[in-house]
């Protein structure tokens, strides 16, 4: 896969000029001549809008995971697939091979087929970042099993939900994980969440932490003994262009978390060839994207878009604060990183450390810097510019999504000039559109709008599991013809694209899609709470930090108002998880709403952000007299 580099950006307008006029011979140049097919496709795409439903590459067969492991065998078996760095720096790093990879794959694939995990099945993947989070992915799309991984820090409650959405039939899971100094006790969490799940039949457990764990007699069964028993080879299932890879769950405005699924040839196209392109990746580099692969960027860039390429993809298990905040720096410096890929959020936390951190360790090997999950400020751009690219190296601000599988837009390296705060130019093949509220396209440039786009590309997602009209109303029913993102963004006068943010119910925190109906429905359970609203407000650090306005029921009893909060956080945290805690909390007699009933959170999220300057019109609200009441008791 060696020449689909783009180098400057005279060729970038070339190719992305050639890449819009014909998209489909595009994308079929780079399909034919960097991946292996068992069948060719009869058609490279086919789409409807309407109901809605885009195929790419129909008729083609393959597997995921011969692209991804075996046919770099024979060039590059004894080079380093996956490099894992543990949570403590004294435990040794694991170098694992290509050809080792092939194996433990293979074992652990036909460990899932001895538990009767076959074709189409859906397997939920609850693990921390260690190998076998990885290895198990793959175990799946090498059967054709679909994976379903949930994030090792959502609650029991969360995990069950996602598990019964798509009735899962097995989970693998780990004793516990280690986070910083921390243990945390994920057999437990699987335990408490499967009391609520029928479809599960087995779990397979990886010894972690080595504590001690009730294991359910049938249903749970170590790993390990399985692996050794298993043999080292296991034929790949050949999977239709079409078949389903795997389910990923992001939190919508409101109700449920979605289902998305992901599809296996478009897929593996979009991520190698973006994964490559955005991060110019070459043979000898070393690749580390600080993401959980529990979200869609550790899917696409920490395993399926850096092992289509044949890199070495780095796996870091434990915290950027632990033992300090060196962490970073220091694996950096020992593995020579070239290209590192992270959030923010994270970038702006080590930004307010000790620059000392920063400067005792050497980050030369630094080639391409990345971010992602949200908008990066001026000055934690800056920041990262300075101290760790020492302004050598370019900075590329992904704007993607769990939706659209992949990057897509994006600076390219060497080629498109950044500046901060610009996610600047869609990769080929991606036609970007600013919409305005009546529907109509709003063209030329040095405007905004809400993002949509406007011709399918290989890697969205085709649906969600078990709900297609919802996947109709979110995505395709708002501007027709389009795919509509949530967000906003600005065209500015050279074309570049600036995210501005989400347009809906979801807020961003460090990172994590966030969305405000969940986290009310949980606080709403609290037997003191009558009623909640949840709104988003910028936060130095995460980005933005949740607030939250509860109304308590009037039972006569007088309560300690901080230890109601921690109530309130600590259902947060037991029926979704920590990170969607809130910061503040401010309890108030009434919430401003329209006649309709519905509550303004425009006021409500400028009271939080301090920004009451310009409340707009309120004479409107069914109780205007609210919002004086709810601005004199604030949380500063
Ligand atoms: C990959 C990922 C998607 C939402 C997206 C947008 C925000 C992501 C961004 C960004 C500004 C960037 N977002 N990247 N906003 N600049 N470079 O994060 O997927 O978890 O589904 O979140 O994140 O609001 O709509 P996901």
């Amino acid at each position: 896969m060696s020449n689909y580099h783009i180098k400057h950006l005279e060729e970038y307008f070339q190719v992305y000029r050639k890449s819009v006029r014909n998209p489909e011979s595009y994308w079929e140049e780079i399909a034919e001549e960097h991946f292996l097919w068992h069948k060719r496709w009869d058609n490279v795409l086919s789409y409807d809008f309407d109901k809605p439903e885009f195929k790419w590459f129909e008729g083609a067969q393959l597997n995921i995971t011969e692209n991804c492991i075996d046919r770099h065998l024979r060039t590059r078996g004894d080079k380093t697939a996956i490099l894992f760095e543990p949570n403590d720096p004294k435990e040794k790093a694991q170098h694992i091979t290509y050809n080792e990879l092939h194996k433990r794959v293979a074992q652990m694939a036909n460990v899932l087929k001895a538990k009767g995990i076959k074709k189409g099945d859906r397997v939920c993947i609850y693990l921390p970042m260690i190998p076998e989070l990885a290895i198990s992915l793959l175990a799946c799309a090498r059967i054709g099993a679909i994976h379903s991984v949930v994030f090792a820090g959502f609650s029991s409650k969360a995990l069950a939900t996602r598990i019964n959405d798509s009735s899962c039939k097995m989970v693998i899971t780990s004793d516990g994980s280690y986070r910083g100094s921390k243990t945390i006790d994920l057999k437990g969490i699987v335990d408490e969440g499967l009391k609520s799940c029928e479809s599960i039949e087995s779990v397979l457990v990886v010894k972690r932490i080595n504590s001690d764990i009730h294991m359910e007699e049938g249903r749970d069964h170590w790993l390990q003994p399985l692996l050794d028993e298993a043999e080292e080879t296991c034929a790949p299932e050949i999977m239709n262009a079409e078949d389903p890879l795997f389910i990923l769950y992001t939190s919508g405005s409101t109700g449920t978390p979605k289902g998305m699924v992901h599809t296996t040839a478009g897929y593996m196209v979009y991520t190698a060839f973006t994964f490559k392109n955005v991060f110019q990746y070459r043979e000898d580099d070393i690749y580390w994207c600080t993401a959980d692969i529990g979200w869609i960027t550790g899917h696409s860039y920490i395993v399926y878009g850096p092992l289509a390429n044949g890199a070495t993809t780095v796996m870091f298990e434990g915290v950027p604060s632990y033992p300090d905040h060196a962490r970073f720096w220091e694996i950096v410096e020992k593995h020579k990183v070239t290209q590192f890929y992270t959030a923010p959020t994270a970038i702006r936390a080590l930004g307010k450390e000790n620059l000392d951190f920063v400067e005792k360790h050497d980050l030369s090997s630094l080639k391409v810097l990345g971010t992602v999950g949200e908008p990066i400020n001026e000055e934690a751009w800056h920041w990262y510019d300075e101290n760790i690219g020492k302004r050598n190296c370019p900075i590329v601000d992904t704007w993607w999504q769990t939706e659209t599988g992949g990057i897509m837009i994006s600076p390219i390296p060497y080629s498109t000039p950044a500046i901060p705060t610009f996610a600047t130019l869609p990769l080929p093949g991606i036609q970007p559109a600013l919409m305005d509220e009546e529907g109509k396209e709003i063209k030329g440039n040095q405007v905004d709008g809400r993002l949509c786009i406007k011709f399918p590309w290989p890697s969205m997602a085709r649906t969600i599991w078990g709900n297609h009209q919802r996947y109709k109303d979110t995505y395709f029913s708002a501007f027709k013809n389009m795919y509509f993102t949530g967000d906003g963004a600005l065209r500015d006068s050279v074309g570049y694209y600036r995210i501005t943010g989400r347009v809906d119910d979801v807020v961003i925190v460090s990172g994590h899609n966030l969305g405000t109906a969940p986290i009310e429905d949980a606080i709403n359970e609290h037997p003191a709470v009558a009623e909640s609203a949840i709104v988003g407000y910028p936060h130095e650090v995460k980005g933005n930090a949740l607030y939250g306005y509860v109304i308590l029921k009037e039972t006569g009893e007088t309560r300690n108002q901080d230890n109601l909060r921690k109530e309130i956080n600590q259902m947060i945290s037991d029926r979704i998880g920590p990170i969607a805690k809130l910061n503040k909390i401010q309890f108030t007699s009434g919430l401003p709403k329209t006649r309709s009933g519905k509550i303004m959170r425009r006021i409500l999220r400028k009271i939080a952000s301090n920004d009451t300057s310009n409340l707009g019109d309120t004479s409107t609200l069914l109780n205007p007299e609210i919002v004086q009441e709810i601005m004199d008791n604030v949380i500063k």
